[in-house]
């Protein structure tokens, strides 16, 4: 009788982590390697995947960087096709790449929503599209679509954000519907609030020595009573992108430190 840890192995296969040069998506895909997956990930720019190489070859992670913008669907065939030849076909997609405005919505252009929907639910749609034929030639895979509590709530000034994010919750539960058939399970990531480039401006220290109010309303907000971090997503996206997750399909996994559940702390 094997053990269980052997459900959580992910030698032999190939991961594609979306936008991983930094942030959640390179301390996720730091996880998917350390669990035996070959890693690849993409940027929009030469300099940040060269950046990101020598991140990761110091950590003893031989990944493979590709320049990539996930709104372009050329782009994205160009780059799981070559995945494929270098690699190997992607069995674990993780659609980390993302951007968010923070405009209030009568301030907002169309254009600036436009693309962050673009950029955080139709790229999703493409690379999973772009992935998805392989899988079923398989029989097997894994996609990961990042959501976020703005799948769940709204919050002023992230309209296109939580539109997006939101569209994804759902598009995240479709795929698992479509093609599960294939054993191919679509499951979301849905982090609570991590500190990374993204919400540094939320964290700021002021000069006086005070923090940025967000941060109180966060931390008053959190049961774990801190942000997360980064390395808080690499249990979970292990545990989503191995075998040990089989029958689980369809499901948003917060990662939120209990934000979702509480009403928050009494002032
Ligand atoms: P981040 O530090 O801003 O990193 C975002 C990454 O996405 C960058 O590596 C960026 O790469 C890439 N990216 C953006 N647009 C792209 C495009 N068109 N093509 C290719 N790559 C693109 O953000 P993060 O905090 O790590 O967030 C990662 C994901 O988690 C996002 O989907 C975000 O919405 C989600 N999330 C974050 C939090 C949080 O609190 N931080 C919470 C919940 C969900 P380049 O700029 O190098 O191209
Ligand atoms: C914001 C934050 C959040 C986080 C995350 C929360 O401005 O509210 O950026 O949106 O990024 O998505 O889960």
């Amino acid at each position: 009788m094997k053990d269980i840890m052997h459900k959580f192995s992910l030698e032999g296969k190939t991961a594609l982590v979306t936008g991983a040069s930094h942030g959640i998506g390179f301390a996720m895909a730091e996880a998917l390697a350390q669990a035996g997956a070959a890693v690849a990930f993409n940027s929009r720019s030469r300099e940040q995947v060269d950046k990101a190489l020598r991140a990761y070859e110091e950590r003893g992670i031989r990944a493979h960087g590709y320049v990539c913008d996930v709104t372009d669907e050329k782009q994205v065939a160009d780059t799981v096709s070559r995945i494929r030849e270098e690699i190997g076909s992607v069995d674990i997609l993780v659609n980390n790449a993302g951007i968010i405005k923070r405009i209030p919505m009568l301030e907002m252009e169309a254009a600036q929503f436009r693309q962050v929907v673009d950029t955080d639910l139709n790229a999703p749609f493409i690379v999973a599209k772009a992935v998805l034929p392989d899988m079923i030639k398989k029989g097997r895979g894994k996609i990961i679509n990042v959501c976020s509590m703005m799948s769940e709530l709204g919050r002023e000034t992230v309209s296109a954000y939580a539109a997006a994010k939101g569209g994804l919750k759902m598009l995240t539960k479709n795929i698992a519907s479509e093609y599960g058939a294939y054993n191919i399970q679509c499951n979301g990531i849905g982090p609570g609030y991590i500190a990374t480039s993204q919400t540094a401006p939320l964290r700021e220290v002021r000069t006086d020595g005070s923090r940025h109010p967000f941060d109180r309303f966060i931390l008053a907000k959190t049961p774990a009573e801190r942000w997360g971090l980064a390395e808080d997503l690499q249990g979970p996206v292990v545990f989503l992108a191995s075998e040990a997750s089989d029958f689980v399909n369809g499901h948003i996994l917060y990662v939120d430190g209990g934000i979702l559940a509480y009403i928050g702390k009494q002032p």
